[in-house]
């Protein structure tokens, strides 16, 4: 008996023992609950006795309470217990509805979705309340406390509020039917759709959790280059299943809905926005999806930009588009993201067009139409000025759309924080009243609809995201759509903390490198303002020679116009005068090269190769210093890392270190290709003192990456 008792002690200790030491392979994203050094274990179990939950019966309130316990049980070994009575150490899910006597909460502050953190006494006892106004309220309360335990928080005094600034928080997913991700460089799309709505993997609700745990409450599934089949019976019942598993983690199903669906699947002659059979097939169509998912949050549209169909087909505008499904959708609750990503073939110049097709028609749209604006005017650049129409239509709800996986920025193997790229377009000033993120929010223009999206970096790659740090942006992003005003250093601080290490040193000097990442690529892709440098189609690696695409607006040499005589696209008066797009004071700010940021300078301006910089040196020699420093800091980077090694666990440390040799050695790849591309252009010689590029430009120019993933 007692060796028996001793044999499953040792199979027990040594179960327990194998989960401590589980090799991290980043599935767990954020939400790790590792188990925590045995002085933290007491303080933690202390605050997490039981759960004081009155009626733990909705599936959102399951979701938290189960959330709850199974952060307790990872970090402390033991989950606590449901309890209705009211004892030392509860964790005290509270509404209006269920709050407990003594229980003082401004309800009113927290609105729909806010929540509150409170480490109080409560009728005599030492208790944490997490209060909100809803059980989706609670759950976010829920990850923020489980949080705050992850970042090393004082448990005993804890004492936060959030509420959300931004209504709609959505990933937005370029996934087709057939589980290609366009622009996906973390493995296949996450959506089964052959095996769905039977079979429900349960990577679903990870995904749900780990959206729950940022604030997101909304998902487009399709891609927005869209396939009729999306709006078919079939498809809808598999949405709806995906639906059933998001729902109690507060997320609403959209689908990205093709504009000439009429006539594809309804066999009109026309999909004209202003037909009538047209419109009455759109209604049905959303009565249709409203009885197989009656939450459904609505339609996310690209018409008439890159060969999608749309209401211009038919001599409409946008506006006529837009209403006619916000018309369908209105009786249900339902919304239309119409984006305002579009460029014609004819267009002077592409960062103009937009803006000349949208603002116009401001105040011409219906309530729960939401135009959604990239945040710049090209494409996702790793700089781009803010958009102009932020700002620019007062009249009209704007969502700003984002773009977390990274088609310009290296794909998955380079290292580029994007907290600080999401900072600086929201902090942006439009110079019309306030800055991106009031646009945004709706405070500047009083917009109660609002929305922030994010083009997902998510797919089957068992780390979800492509890379580790990649989940990063995942992150950011969610946390920022909460908060546009949330600084993306403290913001990686969080992350860091729960996703690699609490210690403070070993988790500033990684929140450090991230920070640096997004300006080293930017300096080492398109420094000074250039911008769409990337070889054509698949848009990795650089490709500034490229010039015979078939439009002009294809081909990089149309956007850095470089030649003898200098480089940069004047969009002054002198040129394609698009910088009158932005309010007066900016305008005129960024006509003049002398008052135009270094940064932004060949976006607007074209400039001799001897113009004088700010630093002193001319252009020509600043260009090629920008690149240096691109490339300087990723060898910096690596450095930074690879003195993380005592404190990261050797899987993923050993992983980073080899994403970093990669970005390393294709930094200098997009350095090397530039400059010598640059120099057959400029015909001037390299400073003293510059490392020639390693290779001749027609070997940069012979590189063909036919199976690059994520390909359009
Ligand atoms: C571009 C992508 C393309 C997308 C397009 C869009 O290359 O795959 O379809 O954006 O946003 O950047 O619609």
């Amino acid at each position: 008996m007692k060796t028996m008792f001793v044999w499953v002690a040792l199979a027990l200790a040594l179960t327990l023992g194998s989960a401590r030491v589980q090799a991290e392979d980043g599935y767990d994203l954020w939400l790790r609950y590792r188990p925590v050094p045995a002085e933290v274990r007491g303080v933690l179990q202390a605050r997490a006795r039981a759960i004081v939950a009155a009626t733990p019966t909705t599936p959102v309130l399951q979701a938290a309470v189960a959330e709850l316990q199974r952060g307790v049980q990872g970090m402390t070994g033991k989950a606590p217990a449901l309890s209705t009575r009211l004892v030392p150490g509860a964790l005290v899910l509270a509404t209006p509805a269920q709050a407990l006597a003594g229980l003082d909460v401004p309800w009113a502050d927290l609105g729909r979705e806010g929540w509150l953190l409170r480490s109080q006494k409560l009728q005599g006892r030492d208790v944490t309340v997490i209060a909100a106004n809803s059980d989706a309220g609670l759950l976010y309360g829920s990850f923020a406390w489980l949080r705050a335990v992850q970042t090393g928080a004082n448990l005993a005094r804890l004492d936060q509020r959030s509420v959300p600034k931004v209504g709609l928080r959505l990933l937005n997913h370029w996934d087709n039917l057939d589980r290609h991700v366009e622009r996906g460089y973390a493995g296949a799309s996450l959506w089964d759709w052959w095996k769905l709505p039977d079979i429900l993997d349960a990577r679903y609700t990870d995904y749900a959790r780990a959206n729950a745990s940022l604030g997101i409450n909304g998902t487009v599934l399709n891609n927005v280059n869209s396939k009729a089949d999306s709006l078919t019976a079939p498809y809808l019942a598999k949405a709806a299943a995906l639906a059933g598993v998001f729902r109690p983690y507060g997320i609403k199903v959209y689908l990205s809905a093709r504009f000439s669906a009429p006539r594809e699947l309804g066999g009109l002659k026309t999909s004209d926005p202003l037909d009538p059979a047209v419109r009455a097939w759109w209604k049905a169509k959303a009565d249709e999806i409203y009885k197989t998912i009656p939450d459904f949050g609505g339609f996310l549209v690209k018409a008439n930009s890159e060969g999608q169909p749309g209401p211009q087909d038919y001599g409409r505008n946008h506006a006529d588009g837009a209403n006619m499904l916000a018309e369908a959708l209105a009786p249900h609750g339902g919304v239309v993201m119409w984006r305002a990503f579009v460029y014609a073939p004819e267009a002077k110049d592409r960062a103009a067009q937009a803006f000349d097709e949208f603002q116009p028609l401001d105040g011409k749209f219906a309530p729960n139409v939401i135009v959604q604006v990239k945040n710049g005017a090209i494409d996702f650049q790793p700089r781009e000025p803010f958009h102009p129409l932020f700002g620019a239509m007062p009249k009209t709800p704007l969502a700003l759309e984002l773009q977390i996986t990274k088609e310009y920025l290296g794909f998955a193997t380079h290292l580029v924080h994007l907290g600080p790229l999401f900072e600086e377009v929201l902090q942006a000033d439009t110079h019309r009243g306030g800055t991106v993120a009031r646009v945004v929010d709706g405070s500047l223009h009083g917009h109660k609809l609002t929305a922030v999206a994010g083009v997902a970096n998510i797919g089957t790659d068992r780390n979800w995201s492509g890379s580790q740090f990649d989940q990063a942006n995942w992150y950011a992003f969610g946390r920022m759509a909460w908060d546009p005003d949330l600084k993306a250093a403290a913001v990686a601080r969080e992350w860091a903390a729960q996703t690699f290490t609490n210690k403070a040193a070993s988790r500033d000097a990684i929140v450090d490198l991230m920070l640096a990442s997004r300006e080293a690529v930017v300096d080492y892709m398109t420094p000074l303002g250039l911008h769409h440098l990337m070889d054509t189609g698949h848009h990795y690696g650089p490709g500034p020679w490229v010039n015979d695409l078939e439009r002009a607006d294809w081909n990089p040499t149309y956007f850095h116009r470089a030649a003898r005589d200098g480089i940069g696209f004047d969009r002054t008066r002198t040129g394609s005068n698009a910088v009158a797009q932005y309010a007066p004071a900016l305008a005129r700010l960024w006509s003049d090269p002398r008052t135009t940021p270094p940064e932004l300078l060949l976006w607007f301006h074209h400039l001799p190769w001897d113009h004088a910089m700010p630093s002193g040196r001319t252009l020509w020699a600043e260009l090629i210093a920008r690149y240096d420093a691109g490339v300087a800091s990723v060898d910096d980077m690596g450095r930074r890392w690879a003195g993380l090694r005592a404190d990261i666990d050797p899987e993923r440390h050993a992983e980073v270190t080899a994403y970093l040799a990669v970005q390393a050695r294709e930094a200098r790849w997009w350095r090397d290709a530039c400059i010598a591309y640059f120099q057959s252009v400029s015909g001037l010689p390299l400073p003293a003192g510059t490392r020639p590029p390693a290779q001749g430009l027609e070997h940069y120019k012979s590189l063909r990456f036919g199976f690059a993933p994520g390909r359009g």
